[in-house]
This record gives C-alpha cells, sequence and structure tokens, in this order.
C-alpha cells in the first residue's frame, strides 16, 4: 500500500490502518453508487465493482451498503472488484427520503466539509439556509457556504451580510463564473486530502464549481467518461479529485430538503443561549410569561423570521421522531408475534 497515493484520495490514518490489517484486499473509494452497481477508485484507477453475494444476501439497511464517500476492502475478479467490507465512517450526511416513509438517503460519507451552494439571485434564502446548516452540523462534517453566481446580484455585500446572520462562525464565500478569478477564493480554501461535498438546489452551479475545479486534471475528468457536464442537470452523485489533491462530490440538486436528523443547538445557538434565560425549563417560547425568547423578538433583537422557522423545525423534527418510535415498535411487534 502506497500511503502517499491513498491519501490523495483522503483516507486517513485510522483508514489505512484498517487497510493494512487486510493486506489480500485492495483499500479503494467509492466513486459513484447506481442501485447494485459502483465505481471505485484505488492506485490503479477507476472501476467497476459490486459487493459480495453475501453481503447482498445478510443485508437489508440500505445504510448498510456502501456509498459515495465510502472507504472499502475489495477483491479484484476479472475486471470487477467485489467489495468486501466498508471501514467504519466518520461522518455521514444523510437526508430523509421525500414522503411518509421514515427512510433516510445517504448522500455521501466520509466528508470533512460541506459545501452548501446558494445562488444570489432567486434562490437565496435565509431560511432555507438555516435547513441546510442544521442538516450539516449533524453530520460530523463542517459546513461552508458558498453563495454562487456573485454576477447576477446588485448588492451581494448585502446577501453576504443575511448569510452571515444565519451562519455565526461559519465560513462563507462567493463565486462566478463569468470572470477569470471567479474561483479564486474557493480554490484558496481547499485543502489538499480534505473531501468536500457540494449540496444545494438544482442549478445553483453545483457542477459548474465542480468542472471548474477539474478543469486542468484531463486525466481524472476523462476517465470519470460525460458526467457533471455543467450544463446538464446532474442524476447522481461522483467523486473526483481535484489537481492539488482535493477530493470534491458533485450531487444532484435538492427539490425540498426534509430533514432527518438535525442539530437545532447548533444551528441556533442565539436562541438555545436566550432559552436558558426562559422563566420556565420547559418554556415552549410560545406564550409563557418571562420567555426570554420571545422577549428579544420584541425588542428587535432576534428576527422573527428566524424564530418562526426554528419552530418549524423543531416541529417537523418531533412529527419525524414519533413516527420512528412508532415505526420501530411496529417492527418489535412483528419480532416478538
Ligand atoms: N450567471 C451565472 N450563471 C452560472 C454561474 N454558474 C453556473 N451558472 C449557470 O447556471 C446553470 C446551472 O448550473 P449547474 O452547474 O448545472 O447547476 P447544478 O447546481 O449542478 O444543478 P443540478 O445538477 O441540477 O443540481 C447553468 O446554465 C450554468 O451555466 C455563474 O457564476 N453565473
Ligand atoms: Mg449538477
Ligand atoms: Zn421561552
Amino acid at each position: 500500500m502506497h500511503q502517499h497515493l491513498m491519501s490523495l484520495f483522503g483516507a486517513n490514518e485510522q483508514v489505512l490502518l484498517h487497510a493494512s490489517q487486510h493486506k489480500h484486499l485492495s483499500l479503494c473509494r467509492v466513486t459513484e453508487h447506481h442501485k447494485d452497481r459502483y465505481v471505485i477508485l484505488n492506485q490503479e484507477g477507476f472501476f467497476e465493482a459490486k459487493v459480495s453475494g453475501k453481503w447482498m444476501y445478510q443485508t437489508s439497511n440500505p445504510k448498510d451498503f456502501p456509498t459515495v464517500g465510502d472507504f472499502v476492502l475489495a477483491e479484484e475478479k476479472q475486471d470487477l472488484y467485489i467489495i468486501h467490507d466498508i471501514i467504519p465512517r466518520t461522518s455521514i450526511l444523510e437526508r430523509k427520503v421525500a414522503g411518509l416513509t421514515s427512510d433516510t438517503q445517504l448522500i455521501a460519507t466520509n466528508i470533512d466539509y460541506i459545501v452548501i451552494c446558494q445562488s444570489m439571485n432567486e434562490n437565496f434564502n435565509t431560511r432555507r439556509l438555516e435547513r441546510y446548516l442544521a442538516l450539516s452540523w449533524s453530520s460530523g462534517a463542517t459546513p461552508i457556504i458558498l453563495l454562487t453566481k456573485k454576477d447576477l446580484s446588485q448588492d451581494p455585500e448585502s446577501l453576504i451580510y443575511q448569510a452571515k446572520s444565519v451562519s455565526i462562525g461559519v465560513d462563507i464565500i462567493t463565486c462566478t463564473d463569468q470572470h477569470e478569478d471567479g474561483f479564486k477564493e474557493l480554490e484558496s480554501i481547499l485543502v489538499p486530502h480534505k473531501t468536500y461535498v457540494f449540496i444545494g438546489s438544482s442549478g445553483v452551479g453545483k457542477s459548474t464549481v465542480v468542472n471548474h475545479l477539474l478543469k486542468q486534471e484531463k486525466l481524472l475528468t476523462q476517465e470519470t467518461g460525460n458526467h457533471a457536464k455543467g450544463r446538464h442537470t446532474t442524476t447522481s452523485r461522483s467523486l473526483f479529485i481535484t489537481k492539488e489533491g482535493s477530493v470534491v462530490i458533485d450531487t444532484p440538486g435538492m427539490r425540498e430538503l426534509q430533514l432527518d436528523s438535525a442539530d437545532m443547538d447548533t444551528t441556533f445557538e442565539d436562541i438555545t443561549e436566550l432559552a436558558k434565560s426562559c422563566k420556565f425549563n420547559d418554556c415552549t417560547h410560545e406564550k409563557e410569561p418571562g420567555c426570554a425568547v420571545r422577549e428579544h423578538i420584541e425588542q428587535g433583537y432576534l428576527d422573527i423570521h428566524r424564530y418562526h422557522n426554528y419552530q418549524k423545525m423543531k416541529k417537523e423534527l418531533k412529527y419525524i421522531e414519533q413516527r420512528q418510535n412508532y415505526l420501530e415498535r411496529q417492527r418489535n411487534k412483528s419480532k416478538h408475534r
């Protein structure tokens, strides 16, 4: 195992250690996932892969299957790799599948940074940013906000200011494909060997950004063929390596973002902090007396829209939790029958 080379794919010490205990298997990173077919990357290049038959047979939870970003141990068998094991994930970005099911869908794993993309036109929306931030903080990775299409905004400073007001402590950067230096700021923050996943609504320019980052890397973009062609809507997730060795994952745009797990305390740190001063410990900040949250709204220190979004997301999460508990009970019932 060439440690140096593999670290180019974002593998850390733990991953390499784990892999070194299975010397007969090849350490690979999953770059694409289509139903039961995978594309993996290892020292030798890109290859088709499948999970072992035993695995298919024993596994029912979709979360236990490999997905884009996973480090896997695989065995080469006539131009096809058979995946035998997933190395424990260091972070998991997942979302709830739209609709009434309790299913969640893995977006990417082993990511260091989640680049939340929003364009600086009609798509810009601080309430949506809050949702993406809550999803991101609960993944184990660090969010970064990328405001795209700066050329389309008359007043970019005001949008940056608004974004800042809902994302204390999060880096905010801008980009545009309309002039040469348009991606400089982004390029300057990308760290080699770290993994970045780009998420956001369809059409905000995720593939345009990823394409730009890969522009000079002829070999890898050629090998991965016709993906991420910018103008086309992306239909599946794919992982690439930039020339500088950063790992970037392009994802299809999300139409609506349903929460699965969300880190409300980090995302709404201001409200969480205020709530400690409410008269009642279990204050819902609706109409209780001595509510510090409502006081701050009345005094104009806390944006009422931010507060409403907070309440709405809380309700959503509570509903999901109740539903999951219900499904859990149903499963237990059928088990004991
Ligand atoms: N004006 C302007 N247009 C841009 C910019 N970046 C991307 N676009 C355009 O926006 C459209 C959508 O870009 P994509 O990169 O395909 O968007 P995406 O986020 O990958 O979309 P999905 O794959 O559907 O999720 C394309 O027509 C791009 O040319 C920009 O900086 N300025
Ligand atoms: Mg795309
Ligand atoms: Zn309160």
